[in-house]
Order: structure tokens, then C-alpha cells, then sequence
């Protein structure tokens, strides 16, 4: 419960920002999801008298959801895309229209996910072998896709310090019967021989078309560009990112460093000084890969190259979005 009585967040709200944070629920598509039902829960469970008091325990909700990951701009489009359409007269009129948005961009979501694995499949032959970064549901769909057309496709796929959610996506595709060979992430290079595409998903994309992913995707995809190997970027249009069209940045996530260097290890390098001024660990969780480094960036809309995404954006977003949180 936030402090403000007139702000009530409730308990599903505050447990989905808590999982986000945690990474508990993570990937850019899954934390939208999450929000929007989030939102949901906060309307359905809402004890406002007041139409004001409704609206003011929404912007909260949307506001401790949104502090929990600032990176992945799915998250604020999808709180943008529910509190867009909350309207009505009375508390039950806003209710029944931010269930009934959430719904439906929870459905457009899964939807969206479909119609961009049919496209990003396209591009897959029979017999290819993919290369893939961290866990992106939107790339995966690609693959899904591609099987489901009857392809044969294997992966090489690298294990992503620090969290290592390559092994969730090795889980996956070997749910699939997809062959995996799973590699750290140094030796990306040496294997990128084997491949045929490098392909990820994103948290953003910005205007100039460049690509906001989990760390160590702008290494890869130079490495790629040095090998000749494509890079395919899945992702959805809630990745993009509409502050960018006027000048703002995105900003990288830095998580915590146990996630890098445990307690006990610090330790051993700094003889035993947990303080030692001398010595740093960092751990941003995602960096940006230049548009001349990307081949295609696939939605739900089509394939693009990463410099025309820019039209596709002022198109979905228009140029002045705002925070109806605020
Ligand atoms: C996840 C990550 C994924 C994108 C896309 O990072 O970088 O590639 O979020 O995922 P983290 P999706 O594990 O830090 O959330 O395609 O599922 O939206």
C-alpha cells in the first residue's frame, strides 16, 4: 500500500513490480504483459468511492510498475496504451474500460508476437542454425514459426552473463526439438562459422533505428557484420521507442554486482575488503547496437531496415506520447 489513502496500489501491483525487479518476470514482452494486468487487478480490486480517487490509484499503480526497470520501453507503452483509454463518468465506467483496455492489449500483445514470428520465419531456410543472445520471446517466435512450417532449424546459443537466460531459451528449444548447442559467450566468435543468422530480440529500438538489447548483443552483431553473418532483430512495435523522436535517450539499466562477482569472491580479490576504494565491479544490463549493424528489424507490421523504423513510429505513436502517469 503506498502511504496516501487516496492512492491505494494494491498487493498484485506492488508483487508484479517486486517480481519485475527482481527479474522474477523478465523480457521485455513478458514485463508488459505483466503490467497490463497489473493495471487490471488494481481496477478490479479498487475501492474508490470517487471517480478522481479511481484515476489517482491507477497513475500510482502505473507509476510503481513503471520505476521497476527503466530500460525495456514496453513497459511504459503498455501502461501508456491502458491509461490511454481509461474513460467514463462513474468508478464503474473507468473500471469496466481499463479491464477492457488491458484485455485487449494483452491479446494484441500474443497476437503481435504470431504475426512477427510469421515474417521473422521468412527468413529462415530449411536446415539453417541460429545464433541467439539472452531469452526473447520475440525472437523465439521466429523460430517457432519456422518449425511450425515444417523447417529444420538448430541454435547455437549463448549462455549471457551474467544471469544466464540462455539457458532458458537452450530449455525452450529443446522443448521444441530444436538441436542446441549451448557456448559462453567468449567464444560467440569462433561459432559464429557454424551460423547462418544472429538473432535477438529488444528491450528499445530508438528512432535512428538503433537497438537496445541485453549486454554483449552490439559485440555479437559486430562480430557477425566481421563474418558476414546477418542480424535479425525480433521485436515487437511496443519496443519502440516514441521518447527518442524528440531528443530524449534510452537509459541502461545497472543491476546489482553480486549478479557479476559473488560476496566470497570479492572478497578473495580484495583481500578481504569489502570497501576497497581501489576496486569496481560494473554490470549495465543492456547496450545499443548501431543501425549499420542490424539487417532487418522484423514486427508485427513487416520487416524493416533499422533506419526506416522511424516512419513506422511517428505513424503508431504520433510525437508527443507523454506519461499520463504523471
Ligand atoms: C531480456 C532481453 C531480451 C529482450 C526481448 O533482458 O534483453 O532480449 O527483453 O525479450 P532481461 P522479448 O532478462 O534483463 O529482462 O522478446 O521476450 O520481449
Amino acid at each position: 500500500m503506498t502511504e496516501d489513502s487516496s492512492e491505494r496500489v494494491v498487493a498484485a501491483v506492488d508483487d508484479t513490480a517486486a517480481d519485475i525487479a527482481s527479474m522474477e518476470i523478465r523480457g521485455a514482452a513478458t514485463i508488459a504483459d505483466a503490467a497490463a494486468g497489473a493495471l487490471a487487478a488494481q481496477a478490479a480490486a479498487s475501492s474508490a468511492s470517487e471517480p478522481a480517487a479511481f484515476e489517482a490509484e491507477l497513475k500510482a499503480a502505473a507509476r510503481r510498475l513503471y520505476e521497476t526497470r527503466p530500460t525495456a520501453v514496453s513497459l511504459p507503452n503498455a501502461l501508456r496504451f491502458v491509461l490511454w483509454d481509461m474513460e467514463g463518468e462513474t468508478v464503474d465506467a473507468l473500471r469496466e474500460s481499463v479491464l477492457e483496455s488491458a484485455r485487449s492489449f494483452r491479446e494484441d500483445l500474443a497476437d503481435a508476437q504470431d504475426r512477427l514470428g510469421r515474417i521473422g520465419a521468412n527468413r529462415l531456410r530449411d536446415g539453417d542454425v541460429v545464433m541467439t543472445h539472452c531469452h526473447s520471446t520475440d525472437a523465439l517466435s521466429c523460430v517457432k514459426a519456422a518449425l511450425d512450417q515444417g523447417k529444420d532449424v538448430s541454435a547455437v546459443v549463448k549462455e549471457t552473463r551474467p544471469r544466464k537466460q540462455g539457458h532458458i531459451t537452450a530449455e525452450q528449444l529443446r522443448e521444441w526439438g530444436v538441436p542446441v548447442t549451448l557456448v559462453v559467450d567468449n567464444a560467440a566468435r569462433r561459432y559464429l562459422e557454424d551460423v547462418d543468422h544472429v538473432l535477438v530480440g529488444a528491450d528499445s529500438i530508438a528512432a535512428d533505428g538503433s537497438v537496445v538489447n541485453k549486454i554483449g548483443t552490439s559485440g555479437l552483431a559486430v562480430n557477425a557484420r566481421d563474418r558476414g553473418v546477418p542480424i535479425m532483430v525480433a521485436a515487437q512495435t511496443i519496443k519502440l521507442h516514441p521518447g527518442t523522436l524528440t531528443g530524449h535517450t534510452v537509459e541502461i539499466e545497472n543491476r546489482d554486482e553480486t549478479e557479476v562477482l559473488a560476496d566470497a569472491e570479492r572478497e578473495r580479490i580484495t583481500g578481504g575488503d569489502p570497501d576497497d576504494p581501489e576496486f569496481a565491479v560494473e554490470n549495465p544490463a543492456f547496450d545499443v547496437t548501431p543501425p549499420r549493424y542490424v539487417d532487418a528489424i522484423v514486427t508485427e507490421h513487416g520487416q524493416f531496415p533499422p533506419e526506416s523504423v522511424v516512419t513506422l513510429m511517428r505513424e503508431l505513436f504520433g510525437t508527443d506520447v507523454g506519461q499520463p502517469w504523471e
